[in-house]
């Protein structure tokens, strides 16, 4: 059993349901238990500013699945709820994305995976999520993310309305 922290985007198409819907199939999977979600929290785009407001969460969840075949599920939720990638953009906007950021400790980098996620410690809309859920959170080669995040300049706005569960 490992423990896998998952973040969720979206900015398209009712973002609040995206992401209720794609927990909703995260805890469906029968090797996934365990499930805790972050609160949500309203984002500025990052990485390409033309486009609407992100929503933002991470779940926390312990899994049977191995990390390549924890990202095809999380790939397979995204295209049941209908996320078309448009190659351009990388960073534009999206129904729903949901990227694995931690797997244990695991470190890799191949043409499919690449663990940590890349760029997480440098995303407040990544770290204010994660480190609710796992206050003391380190990447596997020692960076504090609460260090991380108090060097970054902006911060998102949680919905205290909304819950994901
Ligand atoms: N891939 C490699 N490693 C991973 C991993 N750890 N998790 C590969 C998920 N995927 C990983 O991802 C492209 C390829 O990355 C996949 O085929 C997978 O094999 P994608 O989901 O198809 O494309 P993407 O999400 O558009 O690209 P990318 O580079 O993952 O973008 P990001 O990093 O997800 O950024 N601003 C705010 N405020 N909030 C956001 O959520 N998101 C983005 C997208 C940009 N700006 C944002 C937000
Ligand atoms: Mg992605």
């Amino acid at each position: 059993m490992a423990s896998a922290y998952i973040g969720l985007g979206a900015n398209l198409d009712d973002p609040r349901q995206q992401l209720r819907a794609a927990v909703r199939q995260l805890r469906q999977e029968p090797a996934n238990s365990s499930l805790r979600c972050s609160s949500c929290y309203q984002s500025a785009p990052w990485g390409d500013a033309d486009q609407p407001l992100f929503l933002n969460a991470v779940v926390a969840v312990e899994t049977t699945l191995e990390p390549l075949a924890l990202l095809d599920c999380c790939q397979r939720i995204e295209r049941q709820l209908g996320r078309v990638r448009n190659p351009e953009r990388p960073w534009g906007p999206r129904r729903v994305d949901l990227d694995l950021l931690l797997y244990d400790n695991a470190v890799m980098a191949t043409e499919r995976l690449t663990l940590p996620h890349p760029w997480m410690a440098q995303r407040a809309f990544v770290l204010q999520p994660l480190l609710e859920l796992w206050p003391t959170a380190c990447l596997p080669d020692g960076t504090v993310l609460a260090d991380a995040l108090a060097a970054l300049p902006e911060r998102c706005t949680p919905l205290p309305d909304f819950s994901l569960t």
